[in-house]
């Protein structure tokens, strides 16, 4: 059993993006409109900028899928880039007739002036294709089979809106999956609808002043068994996996694991979960600041991670910056751009945890069909008297 992995390769004006997964079992039948409703959902938001009425995301599956279920090879997808058919000169994998015009002109935030400086480029460009988001889309493909995966398990992955520049949502306390089930049909996927009102208000205002916004998503994942994840070592730990998954999401600066700065500043008393046992519930807790992690391994109850995001690096009104071949002072790039994409970000980090789920419970149940790891789940449930 290969360990689950997955890689993606693609520039934001290239020919389109590709994603490769591996170490899905055999067997898994997989929904090809759930998994193009996925890729749906990251456009969304209010605040995308001009780029997002041009694609329209599907799922192109190339390899390791047979009639809809797959064949535990790897899976192979691709996802095209419309807007390539007007970058063709520009972005061409071969040599073109006319030389294109070079960009010069590195923006703060991104990752244009070391990406010159690493890899020895003249043109900005050759950085700044691959360190876009538009990366997100192969990574919401794999998260879509991952969550494929998850679903035949049990487990379910979804994702809102707390905070988007300085606009918050009240503390949503607990959830239940149901608790989603409009969360898309809000413009800035905010539970909360006077919250999402003020958001695209706010929005709206920072846009007509030039400005972009970050803010918080969270992710809520449920149906989780105890147990996955290690206490053993750091690279098994469930919350270092979970935080690097989160937080190499383009923009993405801070990740929280349930309560953990508000735990930062109260006592112990007040800053764990207590333990229940009863016949009609088995194991539970009353709270959930732990946001179902302790140890590096779930604890049964669900899961809860927030990701911050940095306001989007490409302004409409840019910085100052320096021309990388005159050194004189200058404007940063100005390139059409979202004024935030922290919705679009949520539904991200859903695919990122769910890879991240997916990968444990692989580990953790081996198997080499879908079968396989079923049984092995019911027996684990069984051993350990889990009812939930
Ligand atoms: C992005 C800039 C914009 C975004 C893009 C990410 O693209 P463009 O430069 O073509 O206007 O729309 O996001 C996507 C294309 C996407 O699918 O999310 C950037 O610089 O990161």
């Amino acid at each position: 059993m290969a360990a689950l992995r997955f890689t993606t390769a693609g520039e934001s004006h290239g020919p389109g993006l590709v994603a490769i997964v591996e170490g899905l079992p055999a067997g898994l039948e997989l929904d090809r409109e759930r998994l193009d409703r996925e890729m749906a959902r990251r456009q969304l938001g209010h605040g995308r900028g001009g780029r997002m009425k041009i694609e329209s995301d599907s799922v192109e599956v190339r390899a390791g899928v047979r009639h809809g279920r797959t064949l535990g090879s790897p899976v192979a997808v691709l996802v095209a880039n419309r807007d390539y058919a007007n970058w063709e000169e520009r972005m061409n994998p071969w040599p073109v007739e006319t030389p294109v015009e070079e960009v010069h002109t590195p923006r703060p935030g991104h990752a244009d002036l070391a990406g010159l400086q690493k890899f020895g480029f003249s043109d900005v460009r050759n950085v700044l294709e691959r360190a876009s988001a538009r990366e997100t889309a192969a990574r919401v493909a794999a998260g879509g089979l991952a969550k494929e995966l998850l679903r035949s398990l049990g487990v379910s992955v979804h994702s809102h809106v707390i905070q988007i520049g300085s606009v918050s949502a009240p503390e949503p306390g607990e959830l239940g999956p149901e608790d989603f089930h409009g969360v898309d049909e809000s413009p800035v996927r905010c539970l909360d609808a006077a919250t999402g009102d003020a958001m695209v208000e706010e929005i709206d205002r920072l846009r007509k002043a030039n400005e972009s916004l970050g803010g918080v998503f969270e992710v809520r994942a449920f149906g989780l068994v105890p147990g996955i994840g290690s206490h053993v070592s750091w690279e098994e730990r469930l919350d270092s996996r979970l935080a690097q998954a989160v937080v190499s999401i383009q923009a993405v600066k801070g990740v929280a694991i349930g309560e953990a700065w508000e735990v930062a500043t109260r006592p112990g008393s007040e800053s764990h979960d207590e333990i229940f046992h009863s016949r009609e519930r088995g194991w539970h807790r009353e709270t959930n600041r732990a946001g179902g992690i302790e140890g590096g391994m779930t604890n049964g109850e669900p899961l809860v991670v927030r990701g911050a995001l940095k306001p989007i690096s490409t302004l409409t009104k840019p910085l100052r910056s320096v021309d990388t071949e005159t050194k004189e002072p200058a404007q940063a790039l100005r390139e059409r751009t979202d004024s935030t994409v922290v919705p679009a970000a949520g539904v991200v980090a859903e695919a990122m945890v769910a890879i991240v789920l997916a990968r444990a419970y692989r580990e953790k149940l081996g198997g080499d069909h879908i079968d396989d790891v079923l049984a092995a789940l019911a027996a684990y449930r069984e051993r350990i008297g889990w009812r939930r």
